[in-house]
């Protein structure tokens, strides 16, 4: 095997054993199935093995392992074909071309480098193939069913060369989520050769990935990751924890401030949610929409000007399309709040969480803002909160694999973690009675896959005359929807996401909190991994759980897996806007119960002792501390034992907040003078 053919460049050297011939076909010629079979290329496990194995500020090693692949028979027209495919990653989905599996990671960079990638070492094998490897039909949208597009074959098919002719790993350029950089690192180590009918796979690659610019010696100055993202970069850089002392960085405490963009007549609406998201320790910076100008370009530039000062991780919309402009994305000119978050670097990765309160009147903004208000403040509890442990899933019956086959695996990871119940409404079975019924029984979380109109999901055909007709009270759940043009906000018709969330009225409300959807026609696979990730990976594995942040964390898994510069996440970023509070805390249990046992000022310190009889944790807990009009405002987070203090310098009367997640918040109580000790339980016992 002459390995200049392979296509690898100069930099690329082969010093591994040479490629070996497996002899795999008389497993393919028994598979009469259309079942998929495990193709073991090593002895244990499934899963791709991306190991750093040295994680310096120069360089960092890296050592892939693919285990194996599936392979699995396709019939079309009348033709056997090979279809190839790997656990969690997708194929390189280039219409015609064979649909070889794509490997990819995002990987955490010194800021300022470019970094190249070096091949150390590789051991391949070359696997003839019993029938062609099948093509992709490339990336379509969720307004076409896949059953109706056909499959192509191009050019590639007659080359006697591998594909993709490229380089075994190429590095994009850096890009920057808020003050970090990364690299999106994509590995061809599936090749395939159409006319001899070979795939070639890389089962082992050590990689060295090298910066730019040599260490010059200086010490680098720390960075401080806001909370919202911390979960993000741990969960979805593979090289985080080798690289987080190198690189010095360090997650705050502090969830980082809030910029609120308001509509100038709905300043009253808003003024219970900005004082209470202060209380729950987000600094607000509160503008009507007239000191900021009038057009797009306007709030972009005050959003920039804001972010470069430093600390902003929320922007916060109040107002209809018409009332408060949306930025129009780049790729389709979709309406587009998000593409204001995109402020640091030249990429499409969000540097904050943007979302909107997308109402048209003094009234329905006052709606949602009591809706995400009392979904924080004053959470049902006891036999109550029992709804904090259900949810929905709603699923169409097509694709490859089929959608309630995604929603079946986002079900058994919930039902593994804090849920005990999640409803399966499913084609061909569905229908609109079966989703208002699981509603109104109370649901946490709704997630959708599927066909979608600007007022309804097609799947079920539940619409918004549905959402008028709900009686779930403050049973609001938030909801994930894979779908076309759910979100379509821009104009004065309500959108079937804004549907949600002006549903109700302040007496006897309904609907949902919060909504994330698209303005746009949404892509069949990519946002899939979206869903799962913010489902099964960030709320489950995380450590801070707002709507919007799991959101975000959710769209970087697309350019981890397309590529950082791909159609599919730019695409997916600015399509995908957040109706309702992104700042909001999600609930995914039933809450805990705290007190607070001791709220003294004394001296110019204030001490708060949390504590919780129903023996909650009380670290880590959000604490403010305030006067009665909040000019004076600090926030802290408890110890392990449930105190947190204060430097204070004010007169008047005090308060306290504390908040958490999954907590019954103790809210706007009063600071005494002196040390108010609560009766202990033991007291209260035996009165
Ligand atoms: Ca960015
Ligand atoms: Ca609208």
């Amino acid at each position: 095997m002459n390995t200049k053919k392979l296509n690898l460049k100069s930099i690329v050297r082969n010093i591994g054993r040479s490629g070996s011939i497996l002899a795999v076909s008389g497993l393919l010629l028994t598979a009469s199935t259309s079942y998929a079979t495990w193709q073991p290329l090593a002895r244990s496990g499934q899963k791709i093995g991306f190991n750093v194995v040295m994680g310096k500020k120069a360089n960092q090693l890296v050592n892939v392992t693919v285990p194996g692949f599936h392979l699995q028979k396709k019939m079309v027209d009348g033709k056997t074909y090979t279809v190839v495919r790997v656990p969690d990653f997708p194929g390189v989905t280039d219409k015609g071309n064979p649909d070889v599996p794509r490997l990819s990671t995002n990987l955490l960079i010194p800021n300022g480098q470019v970094p190249s990638m070096k091949v150390v070492s590789t051991d391949y094998v070359d696997i003839p193939l019993e029938h062609p490897l099948l093509s992709s039909k490339g990336h379509f949208t969720r307004d076409i069913n896949p059953e109706t597009v056909p499959y192509t074959f191009s050019d590639t098919y007659q080359k006697d060369e591998f594909y993709p002719n490229k380089v075994l790993a190429e590095v994009s350029e850096p890009f920057t989520m808020h003050n970090v950089q990364g690299v999106n690192a994509n590995f061809n180590f599936f090749q395939y050769n159409p006319v001899k009918q070979v795939l070639r796979v890389y089962k082992n690659v050590t990689l060295s990935m090298e910066n730019s610019v040599p260490e010059a010696g200086q010490r680098a100055t720390a960075t401080k990751v806001p909370s919202f993202l911390a979960s993000t970069l741990s969960r979805s850089f593979i090289n985080f924890g080798l690289m987080q002392k190198p690189l010095d960085l360090h997650v705050a405490d502090e969830s980082g401030s809030m910029l609120v963009i308001c509509y100038d007549d709905f300043t009253e609406a808003a003024k219970p949610w900005v004082d209470w998201k202060k209380k729950s320790g987000i600094p607000v910076k509160f503008v009507k929409m007239s000191e900021v100008g009038s057009t797009a370009e306007d709030i972009k530039n005050y959003v920039q000007e804001e972010f470069d000062k430093g600390g902003l991780s929320f922007l916060h919309l109040i107002g209809d399309v018409d009332q408060i402009p949306t930025l129009r994305g780049t790729v389709e000119r979709a309406h587009s709040d998000q593409s204001y978050g995109l402020l640091a670097g030249d990429d499409w990765f969000l540097d904050i969480v943007v979302s909107r309160f997308s109402a048209q009147t003094a009234e329905k903004v006052a709606l949602q803002v009591d809706k995400a208000v009392k979904y924080e403040s004053a959470p049902d509890y006891g036999d109550a909160a029992a709804w904090y442990k259900k949810g929905i899933g709603i699923a169409s019956n097509e694709g490859n694999p089929k959608d309630w086959d995604y929603a079946d695996t986002i079900r058994e990871g919930l039902m593994a973690f804090t849920y005990d119940e999640i409803d399966q409404i499913y084609d061909p079975n569905a229908n609109a009675s079966m989703v208002t019924e699981a509603i109104n029984d109370g649901r946490s979380v709704i997630n959708y896959i599927g066909h979608g109109s600007k007022t309804s999901w097609v799947t079920s055909r539940f619409n918004t005359g549905h959402i008028a007709e709900l009686s779930n009270g403050r049973m609001l759940p938030y909801i994930w929807s894979v779908a076309c043009v759910n979100g379509a906000f821009a104009g004065w018709g309500e959108s079937f996401a804004e549907a949600w969330l002006n549903a109700g009225t302040l007496e006897n409300q309904q609907g949902a909190v919060a909504v994330a959807a698209a303005s746009t026609n949404m892509q069949w696979v990519p946002p899939l991994y979206w869903q799962a990730e913010t489902n099964l990976v960030l709320l489950t594995n995380g450590t801070s759980r707002t709507f919007g942040g799991l959101s975000l964390g959710g769209m970087s898994k697309i350019a981890e897996k397309y590529g950082a510069t791909s159609r599919s996440f730019k695409m997916f970023v600015e399509q995908t806007n957040n109706f309702g509070d992104g700042s909001i805390k999600v609930r995914y249990d039933a809450p805990n119960a705290v007190e607070v046992e001791e709220a003294k000022f004394a001296n110019g310190k204030v001490s708060i002792k949390v504590g919780s009889p129903a023996g909650a944790d009380l670290g880590a807990l959000t604490v403010t501390v305030y006067n009665s009009d909040m000019s004076v405002l600090h926030t802290a987070k408890t110890d392990t034992r449930g105190v947190a203090t204060f430097d204070v310098a004010a007169d008047g009367e005090l308060f306290t907040t504390v908040t958490g997640t999954n907590l019954i918040p103790v809210v706007d109580r009063k600071i005494d003078g002196q040390s108010i000790k609560r009766e202990s339980k033991f007291d209260k016992l035996h009165k």
